[in-house]
């Protein structure tokens, strides 16, 4: 996969980017990331991007020109860009289902922005889909790209061995993780669980399950009523005594 990112802030995306997994799959070849200078595309001499807002109001507004300037210097023309995600606060939140759907693309174009926003224009005009992270405020839209980016990443064929597919699936469910331990046996006086020794899969599978449960309802109750296992709501199973 071929992810573009339009930016102010090129050289952030050096770093964190060679990093561990999406280094490797780089290496590879399974994913390229190409950070663009928004600059690059602005035409005056002193290169500018932002302007104040019409209307009024605090902070400035990135000019629709350099996007749409970028765009077709990328592509050729409007029509021919890959699929197109804005990222802002003002955004979808972002969640593992539209991860798997990014995920399937076969290029990605990303937009990011200030905090106080973009031209509507280039939402009109060019954006197939705007997306946050979270509930809270970000300077720009750079590191939200890069956690977009790594969440698609890991999922491209080839990029994971089956270990971690595990883990995915027991979020699909709607559930967080059980807890993990591995040596030494005792630490400081904190003991891994014995059931976790025994050899007992059916055991071991059963502990692991409600401890996720009690997880999800302890600090996720917005997941916990919306999973869908086979007690969830509106699940075939018949409903769990502790509903
Ligand atoms: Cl995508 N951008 C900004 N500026 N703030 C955010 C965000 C994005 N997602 C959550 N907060």
């Amino acid at each position: 996969m071929r992810i573009d990112v339009l930016t102010l802030f090129p050289e952030w995306f050096a770093g964190p980017l060679d990093a561990s997994l999406l280094g490797r799959a780089r290496d590879r070849g399974l994913v390229s990331v190409e950070p663009h200078d928004l600059r690059d595309w602005a035409t005056d001499r002193h290169r500018t991007v932002d302007e104040p807002p019409y209307g009024g109001g605090a902070g400035m507004v990135l000019k629709p020109e350099p996007f749409f300037a970028a765009v077709e210097g990328l592509y050729g023309a409007v029509e021919a860009r890959p699929r197109t995600i804005v990222l802002t606060p003002r955004g979808r939140l972002l969640d593992q289902a539209l991860v798997a759907g990014f995920a399937r693309e076969r290029a990605l174009l990303l937009l990011c922005g200030r905090y106080e926003g973009i031209d509507e224009r280039v939402h009109e005009g060019l954006a197939h889909d705007e997306v946050s992270i979270g509930d809270y405020v970000l300077a720009g839209g750079e590191v939200a790209a890069a956690v977009l980016i790594e969440a698609v990443t890991r999922l491209l064929p080839g990029v994971m061995g089956n270990e971690e597919s595990a883990s995915d699936e027991s979020f699909a469910e709607g559930l967080l993780e059980y807890p993990q331990y591995t040596r030494p046996l005792e630490l400081r006086g904190m003991r891994v669980p014995e059931v976790l020794r025994s050899g007992d899969h059916g055991a071991v599978a059963r502990w692991r399950r409600e401890r996720a449960e009690a997880r999800t309802r302890a600090v996720r109750p917005d997941l916990w009523a919306i999973r869908d296992g086979p007690d969830a709501p509106d699940g075939d199973g018949p409903a769990s005594p502790r509903d």
